[in-house]
């Protein structure tokens, strides 16, 4: 299905009724031009979408979100499955629908919480948390397929990370995976103030070597991103709650970090706030989601995406969260 740019026309017209020499016969006259005003945000109004990650391919934009599905009024998650939308303009999205749920993993019992899905060799692996069946509370598990929308398959038939992976954290939630230019890739998650990183072997679905804290990242609270722009490394994340994002950066992916500043404040009529940035036909965009759908809120989100903006130096402008969000890229 995809999802049209919601258009409001506001025509200003105006009745003259005066009875000069030229106009005595009560025309009809507009005016005032059309006014267009485009409603881009929420991208997705078929369903409730959350912690979107984005990724590019093949000039195609994929967002892998959550699903909130949630009754209104009634709180705490309740998210079975994830969704893939894809793009080719930023403006018109389809859903190729619930690519991957719980039961896609045998280990899991429930909570599909947030993900990112990443290419490496032409191969598409999924990270996600969930509800572990028999270990502590929260796994994170990878998932392979050859395209980026599926069909997706359990690639290691266990968690890659537990309660019981030494170092691990509380709430092993919200993993970033990020491949770099020479093919190494790292993992970071992280949930409730602790964020934790891990190099990934070559196979794309054994740690290689110990898990680490991740320090230098102030105010940490989820929802960790990594993502590179001109030699730097940038690390954003949730901070505080409610929940605005922050972000730090390096020299290199594992770190040492250093605390940059706000990139998104809050979000409306939602706690969390959880991102993704990716570069699209050389301009920057910030993926996150929103409580602004109708009916929407803290268990009903919805993905929103806005332009990002770098200064010369390197550092983030904020982002300016919009209602009418971006325009066609053709
Ligand atoms: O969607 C469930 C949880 O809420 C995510 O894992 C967090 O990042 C927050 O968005």
């Amino acid at each position: 299905m995809y999802k049209n740019t919601a258009i409001l026309t506001i025509s200003s017209i105006l009745f003259l009724s005066s009875c000069d020499k030229n106009n005595n016969d009560n025309t009809i006259i507009n005016e005032f031009p059309t006014q267009t005003v485009v409603i881009n945000n929420p991208i997705i109004d078929h369903l409730f979408t959350a912690d979107p990650a984005g990724l590019v391919h093949n000039e195609t934009v994929y967002i892998y979100t959550g699903h909130d599905e949630q009754v209104y009024g009634t709180n705490g998650f309740l998210m079975k499955d994830w969704h893939i939308f894809s793009s080719k303009n930023m403006v018109d999205w389809k859903d190729h629908g619930a690519a991957m749920s719980v039961s896609t993993f045998s280990w899991a019992k429930a909570d599909a919480w947030a993900g990112q899905c990443v290419e490496k060799a032409g191969r598409f692996y999924w990270y996600v948390p969930m509800a572990h069946k028999t270990i502590g509370w929260f796994g994170i598990g990878v998932a392979v397929s050859d395209t980026p929308t599926g069909p997706f398959v359990d690639a290691k038939g266990a968690a890659l990370i537990t309660d019981k992976t030494p170092n691990s954290i509380e709430l092993n939630i919200d993993p970033t995976v990020f491949v770099d230019d020479d093919g190494k890739a790292y993992l970071y998650w992280g949930g409730w103030g602790y964020c934790r990183m891990v190099k990934l072997k070559e196979n794309m679905i054994e740690l290689d070597g110990d898990v680490v804290d991740v320090p230098g990242l102030s105010g940490f609270t989820e929802a960790p991103w990594l993502h590179k722009k001109k030699g730097i490394y940038y690390l954003s994340y949730a901070s505080g709650f409610p929940e605005k994002i922050s972000y730090a950066t390096s020299s290199s992916p594992l770190g040492p970090w250093t605390y940059k500043g706000v990139v998104n404040d809050l979000v409306k009529n939602s706690p969390t706030n959880h991102q993704s940035i990716i570069e699209f036909k050389n301009q920057a965009y910030f993926i996150y989601h929103n409580g602004g759908l109708y009916s929407g809120g803290e268990f009903r989100r919805s993905v929103c995406i806005d332009s990002l903006f770098y200064n010369l130096d390197g550092t983030i402008k904020q982002v300016k969260q919009t209602t009418k969000g971006v325009g066609k890229v053709l």
